[in-house]
């Protein structure tokens, strides 16, 4: 959904890597792809303009505060890109809300006329929110008040009855206002106390629409009035809802149709073109497509950067920025040992578990699901379990020694063995990142799909997302270990050949049992 959108956003925050400041010049270059993007998800032109012109604005305005003290002293870190990326959704929000999306009740019950255009999906959305009701335990009534298409009573009736829920149709020659006010009458009757009417739609919004359903409204007093729009409908549907809104009272939008395409601009600019609010999406032809409108969620799948500022927010609660950057240093320069990893690791788990950090992070969904939280238990407890020696040098370890870390954590020998590997090939793929960048090298060069991290992720993670290393390497159970890394290694570590003969030896018999 909007994906143009978002691939305008996530453009300009990688424009703004590494500026250290916002400027009237780097912003304005941001912007311009974010001015782009709207424009051909078909945003609403003056939207688009007062928009950009408020991102701007605040982004100016700022003086951006990039380092701070929090109430304990500890420093706070945020870079102008991040500090964009949070502009830009405070921007986004204030300009799709605000949205209550409950719906009224009068007289006991919950009534909702919809309305709208030909085929921008009204029936649909009437099955939905009837669903929606009745997960609300509201028993609801469904009226055919469309006479003019044919079998629009028949689709509306077996939407109803895949759903469990009565539909009201008229008899021969009944008009639709004189339908609504029978179905009204039935669903009192029969203690229903949700009613939706599902009206006709016509091509173009004409004079003869317009009088049946002023004449429903007045005969029916719908609690609610939805204006269902279609989101391929582009900026058209914001004339639409001006349209619409001159002649009934509109409470608010059903957006139908943003899982299909990549435009869908109507959705972010008919709030502030008419003034009238989103409160439903539908995002698919099944009956439980229908989410309450957030604009909160909205703007954040619209910028695309997962839960970013959120993430970093809680990193820096837990980690000192400047700890991480001394690991990192060290890290790079090949002097990360695994006391150092277990540092890292409880600092990870202060932030939550690692599946959801993956998780938070855009594009890592996928990782999240190949974590093994148990790997990384197993890996903390055979680093307990050796000498402060053991740690900095893992070298050393040698059969009678890994036995007896075994023994200590409860684990296998080969376990012992297969951590010092794995992460002895962590570290060497840190070392060929570090190479040329220093500082901040790891994390320019490293983690090119996350734009907004300036620093301060935790090395172990960034090395694990940022060189493109399966986290499945380190901590998901069988996977090859650290593929990738394995020929760079080879490449890399003349003096090292004996050992990685050893290695290598170990892992062909280990291939040769698979
Ligand atoms: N992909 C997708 N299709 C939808 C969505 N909502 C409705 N549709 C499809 O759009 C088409 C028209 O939907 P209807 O619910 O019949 O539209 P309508 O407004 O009642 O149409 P008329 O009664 O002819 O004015 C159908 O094929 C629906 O399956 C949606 O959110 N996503
Ligand atoms: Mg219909």
């Amino acid at each position: 959904m909007l994906e143009t959108v978002t691939q305008g956003f996530q453009a300009a925050t990688e424009k703004l890597r590494g500026v250290k400041e916002l400027r009237e010049e780097n912003i304005d270059e941001a912007l311009r792809d974010v001015r782009m993007s709207l424009l051909e998800a078909d945003v609403d032109f003056e939207v688009v303009r007062s928009f950009l012109e408020r991102v701007k604005e605040r982004a100016l305005g700022s003086k951006v505060e990039t380092r701070a003290r929090d109430a304990s002293g500890r420093r706070i870190r945020v870079s102008p890109g991040q500090q964009f990326v949070k502009i830009c959704e405070r921007e986004l929000v204030a300009l799709m809300g605000p949205v209550d999306p409950s719906l009224t009740k009068a007289r006991g019950a919950t009534s909702i006329m919809l309305i709208g255009l030909q085929g921008v999906g009204k029936t649909t959305v009437a099955a939905k929110l009837a669903r929606h009701l009745q997960k609300q335990k509201i028993r609801p009534l469904l009226v055919a008040a469309d006479i003019y298409r044919p079998a629009a009573v028949e689709q509306l009736e077996t939407l109803g009855a895949s759903i469990g829920v009565p539909v009201h149709r008229g008899s021969e020659g009944q008009l639709p206002p004189e339908i609504c006010r029978d179905a009204a009458e039935r669903a009192r009757n029969e203690r229903l106390n949700g009613i939706i009417y599902d009206t006709a739609g016509r091509l173009a919004v004409d004079e003869a629409l317009m009088a049946e359903l002023e004449q429903i409204t007045a005969a029916v007093e719908p609690a609610n009035t939805l204006l269902v729009c279609d989101s391929l409908m582009g900026r058209d549907a914001v004339n639409v809802a001006r349209a619409f809104n001159e002649h009934i009272d509109v409470d608010g939008i059903v957006m139908t149709k943003l899982d299909g395409d990549a435009r869908g601009g109507a959705a972010l600019a008919v709030k502030a073109a008419t003034g009238v609010p989103i409160k439903f999406l539908g995002t698919g032809e099944t009956v439980d497509k229908l989410e309450e409108f957030r604009p909160e969620g909205l703007a954040s799948r619209i910028l695309g950067m997962g839960d970013i500022v959120g993430l970093v927010q809680d990193f820096e609660e837990v980690v000192d920025e400047k700890q991480a950057e001394e690991d990192a240093e060290r890290l790079l320069k090949g002097q990360f040992t695994l006391e150092d990893l277990i540092t890292q690791l409880k600092t990870i788990q202060k932030m939550g578990s690692l599946k959801d950090i993956f998780g938070k992070l855009p594009g890592m969904g996928a990782m999240a699901e190949q974590v093994d939280e148990g790997e990384i238990l197993k890996v903390q407890s055979l680093i307990h379990s050796m000498t402060t020696q053991e740690r900095r040098t893992p070298d050393v370890i040698d059969k009678s020694r890994a036995q007896r870390i075994a023994r200590g954590s409860g684990r296998d020998p080969k376990d012992v063995f297969g951590l010092v590997e794995r992460f002895g090939q962590m570290k060497m793929l840190m070392q060929s990142l570090g190479g040329g960048g220093g500082k901040g090298g790891l994390f320019g060069k490293g983690m090119p799909q996350l734009p907004g991290l300036g620093g301060g992720m935790p090395p172990g993670l960034a090395g694990a997302g940022g060189a493109g290393m399966d986290p499945a390497a380190m901590f998901g159970g069988g996977a090859d270990p650290g593929g990738r890394a394995k020929g760079r290694q080879r490449a890399r570590n003349a003096d090292n050949q004996k050992k990685n003969k050893r290695k290598q030896a170990r892992k062909s018999r280990k291939k040769g049992r698979r």
